[in-house]
């Protein structure tokens, strides 16, 4: 009965149930905390989804471990897997999808407070949010630093390397051509220059901490706890932006679109919890009609 309990409170009358709130409180803003499942629908693998994650694609690039493709020591040893790999996910190469879209229109209603994004393909961006309510946790393409002296550099500075230059084995005529980069060097001490994207063991952008304590001290201040924090397409794995749902003060609605149930949701789930198992565009797709905003959300995805 247990089972069969939670599989009915995970349905898509949970959507409902945040439309309604959404409605009966016209003042209630939301606050996004998404990962890189709300981006599988563009065509951009996550890291974590068994078989077509990136974890499990990776192995043609022939790393000692999966994660080693974002850990700056590797990076510095072997730029190659990145430098692959960024150029696969540059953005520019991919649309947002339906939930970018909503997020959208959660702004243009004004109904949006911040948007916190494990995401680096800066589809937020791309869907026209503006720039107040984005918080890149691990940063992005958008700018360039050197490794060695975290000097800055114009995001076209390592965009322009991407290409990939081919080297003639003339000599060796048994052996295939292989494709080569030339990597983006610093000007003043040679280190390798690499986009502001947060790799393993380094910190989180400061602006990410900073923000969360206003927003913090903002749902505090909001006694009947009627604003809304959304988390979606995420796996909650990541630390420290994995905590962030658990931070949330008591009192108010945590919302759950993911194919899997994560995180906190799982472990320590509070009465007030909305779960949808399922896709992030669907859910989309269904809070939007529940609105009434299934028009324009069509409209800013393109769709007639
Ligand atoms: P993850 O660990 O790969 O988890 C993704 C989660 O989303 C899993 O629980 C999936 O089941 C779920 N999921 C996948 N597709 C959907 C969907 N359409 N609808 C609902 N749920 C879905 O990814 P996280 O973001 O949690 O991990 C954090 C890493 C991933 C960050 O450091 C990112 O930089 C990194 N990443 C980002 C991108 C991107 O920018 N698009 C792509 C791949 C990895």
């Amino acid at each position: 009965t247990w089972r069969l309990l939670s599989s009915f409170i995970m349905d898509k009358s949970t959507i409902r149930s945040v439309s309604k709130h959404l409605q009966e409180n016209p003042d209630a803003k939301v606050i996004f905390m998404v990962g890189a499942g709300i981006s599988t629908p563009c065509g951009i693998p996550d890291f974590r989804s068994p078989k077509t994650g990136l974890y499990s694609n990776l192995s043609k690039l022939g790393l000692p471990f999966p994660e080693a493709v974002f850990d700056v020591d590797y990076f510095e040893e072997n730029p190659k897997p990145f430098y692959t790999l960024a150029k696969e996910l540059y953005p520019g190469n991919f649309k947002p999808s339906k939930f970018h879209y909503l997020m959208k229109l959660f702004e243009d209603k004004g109904r949006l407070r911040r948007i916190y994004t494990q995401n680096i393909d800066t589809l937020e961006r791309e869907a026209k949010i503006h720039d107040k309510y984005i918080v890149e946790a691990h940063g992005s393409f958008a700018s360039n630093v050197c490794i060695g002296c975290s000097q800055r550099f114009p995001v076209e500075t390592f965009k322009a390397h991407l290409e990939p230059v081919k080297l003639e084995h003339k000599k060796d005529k048994g052996k295939k051509d292989e494709i080569e980069f030339d990597y983006a060097r610093c000007d003043k001490c040679d280190s390798l220059i690499k986009p502001s994207i947060v790799f393993f063991g380094e910190g989180l952008p400061n602006n990410f901490f900073d923000t969360w304590d206003e927003d913090l001290e903002w749902l505090k201040k909001n006694k009947k706890g009627k604003h809304l924090v959304i988390v979606a397409g995420t796996s909650l794995s990541v630390y420290p932006f994995a905590s962030l749902p658990s931070e949330v003060p008591l009192g108010f609605k945590r919302v759950l679109w993911n194919y899997e149930v994560v995180g906190e949701f799982r472990s320590n789930p509070r009465g007030g919890d909305l779960v949808f198992k399922g896709g992030s565009d669907e859910a989309a797709q269904e809070l939007a009609k529940e609105l009434n905003w299934l028009e324009e959300l069509q409209e800013l995805a393109g769709e007639e």
